[in-house]
């Protein structure tokens, strides 16, 4: 029977579209938009109105699986929940008994990304088993750190309150691809006569109707951001009364500033010094205005001192108070949930292995010579041999023999194929879920509304079920998913109230008719209720101290910036399966020129730490002396089966452990056929 049925968008983007969705005996046929979130306002991106070829296409996992050939080569037989479950079971308990709980690690990211979909029951088994403890780092790590440390755990600007903006600048994000939805505010402000500045090194979309563009060198954001602090200070405008009143550190920021004269920051970050004149002057005139920090400023080496540096500029220069002022990063703490109370399990305090380095700790390597080799690794949520660093180290660790994997998966991704042990999860509208946005400010819950396919099931019933059969129940343990949805609710504070708005639509708000605003309806977070512009937390963590800038790592025989940013084609790297053209290596015509390289030829891209073989496409969309591959590819997408991050280091951003996702470094050249 066809029906229609009202649910949400989970995935990991910040919009949270709310939908609507066709079923025909429980199978997805239609998804649409619908009006409940008024950001997103009925429209959705391309790849989730074709979300029945990712449900139903070739790469869906249908039934449990054991591997049945050596690892990698990716052939499995068929085997029952039974008995693929008590294999998982028997061989944690095994590792267990003979390498200690720290021997076993967990490894997921955001999935679906929904809050019932992750730590929920899978954080009860790990805890209670004593597993080694994963840094959840690939991603917005430096950023939220950054936030916390200057203003708290609070929200930014919500994303329709851009329209009000005399001057938006869009800093190291895309949204025309990465967040759909904030791209008709800003055409509304500019309609209205509001500028716009973009600093990226590319001409994304948006750059081209910039009032400004500052095609900065990755990684330089840094002296940029401090230049215009300078610059602010230096010509009497920055807004001395709102810092007095608002903010700590003002004279040690100033201090550290001292060093960017718009000179030296320009000749570091390769523009112009009158450009960063221009965006301070644009920047001190404008009101409202505000700054959009993306993720793209953080995935490098120097990205939490970037994004502090950036966020400091609405403090500066006092744009807060008014609607359409200030910044915006992650909204996510406009819905502060967590679903510890139902996990029933109190945090184990056992070692800490940063995801970003999973390879490393896999094969046992610095910082992770001490502790139990790891011995099980539960991958699930995630696709890290197409989303981590150093994807070649990854594959040795992956390779191992003596080490047991499970892969939790809705489709067969590249990571599958090393698995022991493949396990068909539930994803998307296949499961009850609850989930909050990170740019739209929205809570949203919905039921199961289609049927899993084969013998899926949820990450909640897997690991359920691996509690039990490892002997780890403990009596009055909450088993039903809706028992986390209340604790997540329960845990605002105001769990009754968001129920019985959820419970009316499927949507909350953080606050009814206008959206909240920064210095108005809400303040820093902080102990003092303050802006902390050096932030002794963030001080502590940076060796050299908050805002200490680390030199470019080319060389002169990598000399090129390698950047992989997000596409419309995936969401990281899910829909990958669908992306069947072969992909290409984006490249300024001056740098194909000087290498000899026309558009369309077979290239090898190469570094000390591996190499991608792909086509070349030559552009004048980035700055000469960057190239760019797409985020979230998979293996079938390039002539080699590598992708970007077979070229990226596993060296840890300055604050938080993040991933240096853009401090690839690579020479280019013709790729011979051998
Ligand atoms: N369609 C789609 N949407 C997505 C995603 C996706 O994969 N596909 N991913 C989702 C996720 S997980 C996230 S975290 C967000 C990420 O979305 P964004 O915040 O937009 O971040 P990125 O895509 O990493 O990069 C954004 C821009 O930063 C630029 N950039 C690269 N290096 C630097 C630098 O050093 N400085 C500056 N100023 N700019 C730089 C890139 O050229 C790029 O245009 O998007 C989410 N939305
Ligand atoms: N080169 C490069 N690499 C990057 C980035 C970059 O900018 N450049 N960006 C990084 C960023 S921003 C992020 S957030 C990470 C994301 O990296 P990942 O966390 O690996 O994200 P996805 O690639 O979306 O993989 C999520 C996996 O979870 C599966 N899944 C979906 N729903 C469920 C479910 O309910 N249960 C289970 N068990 N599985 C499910 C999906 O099928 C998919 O395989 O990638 C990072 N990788
Ligand atoms: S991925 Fe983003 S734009 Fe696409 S439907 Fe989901 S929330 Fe909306
Ligand atoms: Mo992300």
């Amino acid at each position: 029977m066809p029906r229609t049925t009202q649910s949400f968008c989970p995935l990991d983007c910040p919009d949270a579209c709310s939908l609507e969705v066709q079923t025909d005996d429980g199978r997805v046929v239609r998804v649409d938009g619908d009006h409940r979130n008024p950001v997103t306002q009925g429209f959705i991106c391309t790849k989730v109105r074709h979300l029945p070829q990712h449900l139903y296409g070739d790469h869906r996992l249908l039934h449990p699986q054991l591997r049945d050939g050596a690892k990698g080569e990716g052939r499995f037989r068929r085997v029952s929940w039974d008995e693929a479950l008590d294999h998982v079971a028997e061989r944690l308990r095994q590792v267990g008994q003979e390498h200690g709980g720290e021997a076993i690690l967990p490894l997921s990211y955001g999935g679906s990304n929904g809050l019932l979909s992750q730590d929920t029951t899978d954080a009860r088994l790990f805890r209670r088993l004593g597993a080694s403890r994963l840094d959840r780092t690939v991603c917005a790590a430096p950023s939220s750190r950054a936030v916390l440390g200057l203003y708290g755990r609070i929200p930014g600007v919500a994303p329709q309150d851009y329209a009000d903006s005399k001057l938006i600048v869009i800093w190291g994000s895309n949204p025309s691809v990465s967040g759909i939805h904030q791209v008709p505010y800003i055409r509304r402000a500019l309609a209205r006569g509001g500028r716009l500045v973009v600093v990226d090194p590319r001409e994304i979309p948006l750059a081209r109707q910039a009032d400004l563009h500052l095609a900065l060198r990755p990684g330089t954001d840094l002296p940029v951001a401090l230049a215009v602090v300078r610059h602010l200070f230096e010509t009497g405008r920055a807004d001395l009364d709102f810092l007095a009143r608002h903010a700590t550190g003002v004279d040690e920021l100033r201090r550290r500033a001292q060093r960017w004269t718009l000179e030296a920051a320009a000749a570091e970050a390769g523009i112009e010094a009158d450009q960063i004149a221009r965006f301070t002057d644009l920047w001190a005139a404008a009101s409202p205005a505000i700054v959009r920090c993306g993720y793209g400023a953080e995935r490098n080496r120097n990205g939490g001192s970037a994004m502090a540096a950036i966020l400091s500029l609405p403090a500066v220069a006092g744009k807060f108070g008014v609607r359409g002022g200030g910044y915006t990063m992650s909204n996510a703490a406009a819905f502060d949930l967590d679903t510890e109370k139902a996990i029933a399990a109190p945090p184990a305090a056992t070692r800490r292995i940063n995801m970003n380095q999973t390879g490393r700790a896999l094969l046992g390597e610095k910082p992770y010579q001490s502790g139990p080799p790891i011995k099980a690794l539960i991958i699930y949520n995630h696709n890290p041999l197409m989303t981590l660093p150093d994807q070649r180290r990854l594959q040795r660790g992956l390779a191992r023999d003596d080490l047991c994997t499970v892969v939790v998966d809705p489709v067969m991704t590249d990571t599958c194929r090393w698995a022991d042990v493949l396990l068909p999860a539930t994803t998307m509208l296949e499961q009850a879920e609850l989930q909050r946005g990170y740019g739209t400010m929205i809570l949203q819950q919905a039921d199961r509304v289609a049927t899993p396919p084969g013998e899926a099931r949820s990450n909640h019933e897997i690991f359920l079920d691996l509690v039990r059969r490892l002997g780890l129940e403990h009596a009055g343990d909450p088993t039903d998913l809706d028992a986390f949805r209340r604790a997540a609710l329960a845990s605002s504070g105001k769990g009754e109230e968001l129920a019985e708005e959820l419970a009316a639509e499927g949507t909350a708000f953080p606050s009814h008719g206008k959206t909240p605003l920064p210095f108005v309806d809400f303040f820093p977070a902080t102990a003092d209720g303050k802006i902390h512009l050096c932030a002794a937390a963030l001080e502590a963590e940076i060796p050299g101290g908050l805002y200490s800038y680390r030199q470019d790592p080319a060389t002169q025989r990598y000399p090129l910036a390698l950047i992989s940013p997000a596409t419309q084609r995936t969401i990281s790297s899910s829909f990958g399966q669908l992306v069947d053209r072969r992909e290409g290596l984006e490249m300024h015509a001056q740098d194909a020129e000087k290498r000899g390289l026309d558009d369309g030829a077979a290239v090898r891209v190469f570094n000390e730490l591996g190499e991608v073989r792909c086509a070349l496409k030559v552009s004048r969309r980035q700055r000469p002396g960057v190239v760019f591959l797409p985020k979230g590819l998979w293996s079938h997408s390039t002539d080699n089966g590598a992708t970007a991050n077979a070229l990226v280091p596993d060296r840890l951003t300055d604050l938080a452990g993040g991933a240096c996702f853009n401090d690839a470094r690579v020479e280019v050249e013709a790729a011979t056929s051998d």
